[in-house]
């Protein structure tokens, strides 16, 4: 396995591999697989039209030839920043036919994370794609590579004549041939990706998968869902994230030989497009994206009559919101995906109660997964009571990337990933979400750590003390305010604060959206900061104001 990863007891892996969920071959062989079995279906879509499966597999082995003759090569790490473009897809399978194993950025990663995941992995490249949405990433891309000595190789998409930079769109039309030969990487325990976690400590997580934990996890997802040729999957969240990406996502459906659609954006219209415009019948969406589609006036100009699924995960789908899903788009039935990176991905099943499908988080989708719900002591609550969900698998990762010390208390002695998860076991044997114990803030299904953004702000002169929480929001499900003591004499507004954050230079959906200045900490009986009388504090305050 990848350096600084953490393996499956080799007892274990036996038996995942002899019952069958892992099985050799690498995402690219998957891929490769579904060339030659339905060369001729319609595989990717975007809006420059579709790639069948035969096209597909043929762009990636370009790319891939391109890649080794750029000098990448096995184990190499390299930091990939696609939004949902054609683009995106390709790149992930020609690093995967070659080993290559990318960081998975979003979009809105800015320098100081980049430079973060390329300092702890050694980065040799940095895959980008040219003025998305107006942002220069090509500068970006060349400040991070100013501090990463191993960073050598930048690529972005379309064409252009930087020297220092190699295009895509000329790679994905060289006849290389570089790649003839190389077989492809076919070992299932090898780490084929790193996820970004969604994170509760100063600096983000990288979470390894690998190809044959992944392939199982989207393969069994796949299946519970019925998914299959005539499926077409929507992927409009950020295709880096875990949901869109597998779980249950876009090698969810390539696995089963359907259509995948990529959407490079969220506003309703585009969405309602695609919709549209490919027939899809699948729509992951968080709470967020799909209050604003319910939302918007436009929705009535579109047919989405193809639509079978809507997969609503990220956050907790409250019961109405799921009747108000169900009401309004006629023909698909809502269902919860409640998943994480780390691996454990619940779904409620096409074939539940309509009570279930309404009150439930789903469950496990593998017989393989083991979970418990806990107390604090490590003791399992009482059948029906909330407690913790720990959970080891098939798919579960066993330790975070280079993070030894971490290690020790996100999992625990016996291999359990600590979800920081709150959840009951309904009597049907399903999950109920109840809350969570990890400090963080779930903005529209978007993560964000409390302490990372905490240790920012104490670096401004005019603070004391801070606390970062969450507090309730109708459509984002929750937003981040910071409370702050400030120094004496010192004042400080949210604009100035955000003004300085930005200097920081980190994506923008971590800024705080609310500022209180305090004079003093509600504290616990340990004496620590009191978050939850500061999430109370916020929240009475927010409804006080809205009632007036
Ligand atoms: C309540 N909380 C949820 C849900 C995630 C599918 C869907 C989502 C993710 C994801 C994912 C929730 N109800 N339905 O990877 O494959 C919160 C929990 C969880 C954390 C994980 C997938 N769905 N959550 O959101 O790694 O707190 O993955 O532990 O981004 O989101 O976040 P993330």
């Amino acid at each position: 396995m990848l350096e600084g990863c953490t393996p499956w007891p080799e007892e274990v892996a036996r038996d995942y591999l002899s019952s069958g969920c892992w099985q050799a071959g690498s995402l690219a062989d998957m891929l490769e697989a579904g060339a030659r079995q339905w060369p001729e279906r319609p595989c990717l879509s975007d809006n420059s039209g579709t790639l069948s499966y035969a096209e597909l597999n043929r762009l990636t082995e370009r790319v891939a030839g391109e890649f080794l003759a750029a000098g990448l090569q096995p184990r190499d790490i390299v930091l990939l920043q696609l939004p949902n473009i054609r683009e995106f897809v390709i790149v992930f399978f020609a690093l995967h036919r070659i080993g290559v194993v990318p960081v998975m950025c979003l979009p809105a990663h800015r320098h100081s994370e980049l430079a973060y995941f390329a300092q702890l992995t050694g980065a040799r490249a940095h895959i980008f794609a040219q003025g998305y949405r107006g942002y220069d990433f090509l500068a970006m891309a060349r400040e991070v590579q100013a501090g990463a000595p191993a960073l050598t190789l930048l690529f972005a998409t379309g064409s252009g004549t930087a020297p220092d930079v190699r295009y895509l769109a000329p790679m994905m039309e060289a006849a290389s041939a570089a790649v003839d030969g190389e077989k492809p990487l076919a070992d299932p325990g090898d780490v084929a990706f790193l996820l970004l976690s969604g994170g509760t400590t100063g600096v983000p997580k990288l979470i390894p998968r690998t190809h044959a934990d992944y392939l199982y996890n989207a393969r069994i997802c796949a299946s519970v869902l019925g998914w299959d040729a005539g499926t077409v999957f929507l992927a409009a969240l950020p295709a880096a994230h875990n949901f869109a990406l597998g779980a249950p996502g876009i090698i969810a459906a390539l696995a089963v030989g359907a259509g995948v659609a990529l959407c490079a954006s969220t506003d309703a219209e585009d969405v309602f497009a695609a919709i549209e415009r490919h027939r899809v019948t699948v729509l992951p969406a968080t709470p967020a994206l799909i209050i604003a589609l319910m939302n918007s006036p436009r929705r009535e100009q579109y047919d989405l009559s193809s639509l079978r699924q809507i997969l609503v995960g990220g956050q907790r789908m409250l019961p109405e919101l799921f009747d108000r899903v169900r009401g309004t788009f006629a023909g698909a039935i809502p269902l919860h995906a409640f998943g994480m990176a780390e691996g454990l991905t619940n779904l409620t099943r096409p074939d539940d109660t309509a009570a279930v499908q309404r009150e439930t988080q789903g469950r496990p989708v593998s017989p393989l997964d083991e979970f418990r719900i806990v107390d604090e002591a490590g003791a399992a609550v009482p059948a029906g009571e909330v407690g913790e969900l720990i959970v080891r698998g098939p798919y579960t990762i066993r330790g975070y990337y280079r993070a030894e010390e971490h290690n020790r208390n996100a999992f625990t002695a016996d291999g359990y990933f600590r979800t920081g998860d709150l959840v009951r076991l309904h009597p049907t044997g399903n999950l109920v979400v109840d809350g969570r114990m990890k400090d963080m803030i779930n903005r529209g299904g978007e993560k964000i750590s409390a302490e990372e953004i905490e240790n920012l702000i104490l670096s401004h002169q005019a603070v004391q003390m801070v606390a970062v929480v969450a507090m309730p929001d109708p459509v984002m499900g929750e937003r981040s305010c910071a409370f702050v003591i400030a120094k004496n004499g010192a004042t400080l507004t949210l604009a100035g604060l955000n003004e300085f954050l930005m200097t920081k230079r980190i994506a923008k959906f971590k800024l705080p959206e609310r500022l209180e200045l305090l004079e003093s900490f509600p504290v616990t009986a340990m004496g620590k900061v009191s978050k939850k009388a500061l999430r109370e504090r916020i929240a009475g305050k927010l409804q006080s104001e809205n009632a007036a």
